[in-house]
């Protein structure tokens, strides 16, 4: 389908998202929310695809949910506009593919949560990261106050959110906001290098890895090692374990079908 606010790119298993509004700093506004959930579930659909890349055109990845759309919302049209977020990222978190965000610039607000969804995050050493929603009498949306203190601590989370502090790449990195920071302009290259050898795996094994860490962070580490287990033992009814221990075992690279 056509996109107004996004780009979309399919290439050598990897499809890569770009959203597309730098006149607002890719600020999302309802539209964008709904192009970005088609997005997703087309390229999820995709057989074809094995990896996602997330980014931004221009100087953001995404300057926050659209505060000019959000002035004039009523309490109602809040609840369904936290919704439609929401709804995003758990489709993103949810979605068989791994996401990852490559952070150009600015990353604040619902632009942090929606990294925060991905499951691999590389910024650019200038990108600013931060939950400033504060500085608009307002609290995260798009579940900063839930996914923050997961990956970074309570302590740190609380900072953050409580200050509307902006942080760069660097800090972001330090406290495992982000995976790694790269000069700005070898973004892009780094990222397709990343998503590049993770089209060669199985896709059947990055699907389960992706749901058994997603799943098992939020359960008791007994029923966590229970679903490890299940799983494990159903990738042996793969096409795709026999080839790769086969070809370990003929000293080759496997080919992996995804089966
Ligand atoms: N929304 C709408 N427009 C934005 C925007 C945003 N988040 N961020 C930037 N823009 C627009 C600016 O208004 C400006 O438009 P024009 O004036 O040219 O028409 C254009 O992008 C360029 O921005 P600046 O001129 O400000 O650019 P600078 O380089 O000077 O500054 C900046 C860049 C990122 C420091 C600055 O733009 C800025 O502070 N932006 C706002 C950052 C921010 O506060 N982000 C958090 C947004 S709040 C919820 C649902 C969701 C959420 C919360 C609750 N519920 C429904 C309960 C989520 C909230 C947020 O994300």
């Amino acid at each position: 389908m056509a996109f107004k606010n996004i780009i979309m790119e399919k290439k050598d298993g990897i499809g890569t998202i770009k959203i597309n509004r730098p006149q607002a700093l890719n600020a999302l506004n309802k539209d964008t929310i709904l192009e970005l959930s088609k997005a997703v579930d087309e390229l999820g659909n995709d057989d074809k695809i094995k990896v996602a890349i997330l980014t931004g055109k221009g100087k953001a990845f995404i300057a926050g949910a659209d505060i000019k759309q959000m002035s004039t919302m009523t309490p109602l049209e809040a609840k369904e506009f936290a919704e439609m977020g929401h709804g995003l990222l758990m489709k993103i978190e949810n979605s068989r593919l791994p996401f990852i965000a490559a952070i150009n610039g600015y990353a604040l607000g619902g632009g942090c949560e929606v990294l925060m969804a991905c499951d691999i995050c590389i910024a650019a050493k200038s990108a600013k990261l931060g939950q400033p929603e504060i500085n608009l009498g307002i609290h995260p949306g798009f579940g900063g106050t839930q996914r923050l203190p997961r990956l970074v601590g309570r302590m740190k989370a609380k900072e953050l959110l409580l200050t509307g502090r902006n942080i760069d790449a660097d800090e972001a990195c330090s406290i495992g906001l982000v995976n790694s920071t790269v000069e700005d302009e070898k973004l892009m290259e780094t990222v397709n290098k990343i998503a590049g050898r993770i089209s060669e795996k199985s896709k059947v094994q990055t699907d389960f890895i992706k749901s058994l860490v997603n799943k098992g962070v939020d359960i008791d580490l007994n029923s966590a090692c229970s679903l490890e287990i299940s799983y494990f033992a159903s990738g042996f009814s793969t096409n795709d374990q026999k080839e790769g221990m086969k070809a370990f075992l003929e000293k080759r690279k496997p080919v992996f079908k995804g089966k």
